[in-house]
């Protein structure tokens, strides 16, 4: 099915020690980091005025065996255990993992949509995703580059994130 790209976001606590963490234990769970973008340094774009800067990566990864389900589990899990506190949607959060990109894939039913419905409109997102792709396209061809420049800003903070 070919590799998944995947969004890490964390605006809360220890931001970049908390994104290397989520690439390590997701490792674990079986979901091994081949690239990772730069980290970024983002507004934050949705929910509450007064939340902090995120810090934003996105890796490529090698799902081995695994299908998107298995997938969403193992980044739940990592949520789980890095601490996440889900209240306010598009709130702050230590960590949210997102599935944005896997493959040729399409997938849209309430567990799981693939590709992740606002990826493309969001600087979070392609902004380091054009570190790992010079021309991303959507699944039905669409080059992110022929569409609307994406929302919010977002600048470079630290190296790429280390492979585990
Ligand atoms: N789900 C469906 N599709 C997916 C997918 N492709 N990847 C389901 C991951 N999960 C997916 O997500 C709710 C449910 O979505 C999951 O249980 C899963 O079954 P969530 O992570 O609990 O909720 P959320 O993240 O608060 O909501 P949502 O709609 O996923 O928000 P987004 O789109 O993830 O946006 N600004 C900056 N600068 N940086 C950020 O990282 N992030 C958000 C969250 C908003 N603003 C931000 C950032
Ligand atoms: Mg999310």
């Amino acid at each position: 099915m070919g590799d998944a790209l995947l969004g890490l976001g964390s605006n809360l606590g220890e931001r970049l020690v908390t994104l290397q963490a989520a690439v390590t234990s997701l490792a674990e769970h079986g979901v091994r980091a081949t690239a990772s973008s730069r980290v970024w340094e983002t507004t934050p774009l949705g929910g509450p005025d007064d939340q902090p800067a995120f810090l934003n990566a996105v890796i490529r990864v090698d799902p081995g065996g695994l299908d998107p389900d298995a997938v969403l589990a193992a980044a739940n899990a990592v949520e789980a255990a890095l601490g996440r506190v889900r209240e306010v949607r598009w709130g702050s959060r230590t960590i949210d993992i997102d599935i944005l990109l896997w493959g040729e894939l399409v997938r849209g039913d309430a567990r799981l949509t693939i590709p992740h419905p606002r990826m493309h409109e969001r600087a979070f997102v392609v902004l380091p995703l054009l570190d790992l792709e010079a021309d991303p396209r959507l699944p039905d061809g669409t080059r992110l580059l022929d569409l609307p420049t994406p929302r919010g800003s977002a600048q470079p903070f630290a190296p790429p994130l280390a492979l585990p």
